[in-house]
């Protein structure tokens, strides 16, 4: 071994293996997330060479064995020696913890991703990796074997002297992460995202595994986060044709944000810091908040369009149908709060609040047309809050003087214990007669709901508040709404949504779990909230019963029991044509259901998903297959 390798060496290999000892404190987990993540740290490092203005292009592709290829056309990472370690710039950034000084072009840093460590941790925790660099007219190649050096960094070509650029490739390793499969949809909404926050940075994906064929796609956005905007309101009614757009720099802080209003009532606003999401908001996101508040109230007064009699408009009367992106980068972001995803720096507050309230002023006075439209619509927000206010007043007082006003329809379970209790949903009154006389009287209670429930991303919360179907849910939960909600108040350890097995009530239950998403999003990020899974087919032969929860499950019994005239097939169409008995065996029981557990994807919030990960009873194992084919169909139902 070289001389150079000395001392230094030792500790740059004791250096890695600390992250393959305790890969969470550099990655969160080793789940699924974490294998993600090493995508993510590789391309914000690429993402980074582009903020720098040496980059406009990255290929991200997931080959045939699982193993992931980056490539940009940046600089290329160093290649000569760095003095200090002796050795290559771009061995030290592979083989020292925390090298590479993750430094954009304007001296910001960008620590993407969860930790922002950077490449020399996804080479700790890959089984191999190469990076190939394009420069001066050569090709150089490093190989890695578990973090540690294979070979010197060697030249290995030639190439035009006008290419430069890096190349890695990596294998997650499977002593390591329990979960090694990438998954095509994650990789694909975390890269539209960077594409998104990176104006003309072209990043394509491309998956080599399909046996039917490679799949690829570009995302290269010229308008940036005024693309995000328009992409996020794709499936809404814009209030007005612009996008509004403001951009700025104070205090070292660059300010970008872009809004449009839609005709919906709910706020989507998404912050992120040096390309980082920041699920919990922060300074930025007050400056941004005040900001709007204080410039249409300011707008509404002068123009006359509030009378001096009538109180000020509200955040959330201003907010009501806003999608919204504000996108800054900073020097030395800090993050506070439990899971550290809130932007906790002061200067933050002020540079956004003073680059919006200067532009969005202006902006205002240019385009009276749509400062008109924002304030009528927040003053119907207005209110709206108003008599949603006076209603939720009084539902409250009501429950203050009477104790727990439980809804009439509501059969509640004996059990006082929450830990114990569940609560199905069920539809339609026939259904809930017969889930009623199935159930188990102590830990099962049941709430039928007429019909249809509204749905709330089409209705204001006055009418929302004045729906009884609703108004059941949230007092038969116990744990209010929106700031009033508390989860230590929660009636019931399981709330599980029993609708039919077809389209009508895959359409309830979706309105539901927007019910749910946006009132009390915490019961589905905490887990309670579940799909039963009632059977399309049960099978009669000879005295015997099956059932089955898809056409395949029905198939491979058929397959079993054989296919003759002594078979008795019916066809389930809803949860009104099963008697107690046969919903209770099929459908309520502990031992033998199948549940779906309801979750979210929080990685990418700005595409909500919620997905469904199974959860059954004892004994039914041999059904996994079947469930997992029901999943992806539910996951379809897409809020
Ligand atoms: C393919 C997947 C991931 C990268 C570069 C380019 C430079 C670089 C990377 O420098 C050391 C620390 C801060 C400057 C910088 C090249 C300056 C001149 C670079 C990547 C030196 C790291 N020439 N491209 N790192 N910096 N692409 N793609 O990782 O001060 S990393």
């Amino acid at each position: 071994m070289n001389n150079e390798y000395g001392a230094d060496q030792i500790q740059i290999l004791e250096g890695l293996e600390a992250v393959r000892k305790i890969p969470g404190m550099y990655i969160g987990n080793t789940s699924s997330r974490g294998l993600h993540h090493l995508v993510y740290e590789i391309v914000d490092n690429a993402v980074d060479e582009a903020l720098a203005g040496f980059c406009d292009n990255i290929d991200v592709t997931i080959n045939m064995d699982n193993s992931i290829t980056v490539i940009d056309n940046g600089r290329g990472i160093p290649v000569g020696i760095n003095h200090k370690a002796g050795i290559p710039a771009v061995e030290v950034i592979f083989t020292i913890l925390h090298a590479g000084g993750k430094f954009g072009g304007g001296g910001y840093k960008v620590s993407g991703g969860l930790h922002g460590v950077g490449a020399s941790v996804v080479n700790a925790l890959s089984s191999w990796l190469e990076v190939e660099i394009y420069s001066e007219g050569k090709i150089y190649k490093q190989r890695y074997e578990r973090g540690k050096v294979c070979y010197p960094l060697k030249v290995i070509g030639d190439c035009e002297p006008e290419k430069t650029g890096t190349k890695i490739s990596f294998m997650p390793d499977d002593t390591i992460f329990e979960e090694t499969v990438y998954d095509y949809d994650i990789l694909k909404q975390r890269l539209r995202e960077m594409a998104f926050l990176t104006r003309n940075l072209k990043i394509t994906l491309r998956d080599l595994r399909p046996e039917d064929g490679i799949i690829e796609k570009t995302f290269h956005y010229k308008g940036g986060i005024r693309e995000f905007v328009t992409y996020l309101n794709r499936s809404k009614t814009p209030l007005y044709e612009d996008v509004l757009y403001f951009e700025g720099k104070k205090d070292n802080v660059y300010v970008e944000v872009a809004m449009q209003h839609n005709d919906s009532y709910t706020e989507s606003a998404y912050s992120f810091v040096n390309n980082i999401n920041t699920p919990e908001g922060g300074t930025h996101l007050a400056g941004f908040r005040n900001a709007i508040t204080k410039t249409f109230n300011d707008y509404a007064r002068n123009f006359k369009l509030l009378k001096d009699s009538e109180a000020n408009l509200s955040g959330d009367d201003i907010r009501e149908g806003l999608t919204a992106i504000v996108s800054i980068k900073i020097e030395d972001p800090q993050f506070e709060g439990q899971t550290k995803q809130k932007l906790g720096n002061s200067e933050a507050r002020g540079a956004v609040d003073s680059v919006v309230s200067e532009q969005l002023t202006y902006y205002l006075e240019q385009n009276p047309t749509v400062a008109k439209q924002i304030c009528e619509k927040s003053i119907l927000a207005q209110r709206a809050r108003e008599a949603a206010r006076k209603a939720r007043d009084l539902t409250r007082r009501k429950t203050a003087l009477d104790g727990m006003a439980l809804p009439g329809k509501l059969a509640d379970c004996s059990d006082k214990d929450p830990k114990n209790c569940e609560i199905f949903i069920v539809e339609g009154d026939s259904a809930g007669g017969s889930a009623k006389s199935a159930r188990k009287r102590d830990t099962q209670a049941i709430l039928p709901l007429r019909g249809k429930i509204l749905n709330v991303e089409k209705a204001r919360l006055d009418r929302i508040y004045g729906n009884e179907e609703i108004k059941s849910m949230i007092t038969a939960f116990g744990t209010g709404i929106h700031e009033d909600f508390d989860i230590s108040k929660l009636r019931y350890d399981k709330i599980i949504i029993m609708t039919d097995a077809d389209v009508d009530g895959a359409h309830i239950a979706t309105l539901m779990l927007t019910f749910l998403y946006r009132f009390m999003p915490e019961l589905i990020k905490q887990g309670h909230v579940y799909l039963a899974q009632p059977p399309l087919f049960k099978l009669e032969k000879n005295k015997k019963v099956w059932y089955a929860y898809s056409d395949e499950e029905l198939a491979k019994i058929l397959d079993e029991v054989g296919r003759d005239q002594n078979n008795k097939i019916q066809r389930y169409k809803g949860l009104g044509e099963m008697d107690s008995d046969q919903l209770w065996e099929t459908t309520m029981d502990p031992e033998k259901r199948i549940l779906l557990k309801v979750s979210m994807n929080e990685e990418a919030e700005s595409e909500i998903d919620l997905t469904f990960t199974t959860l059954m009873g004892d004994k039914v194992e041999p059904r996994r297959e079947f469930i997992e084919t029901n999943a992806k169909y539910a996951k379809n139902l897409d809020i």
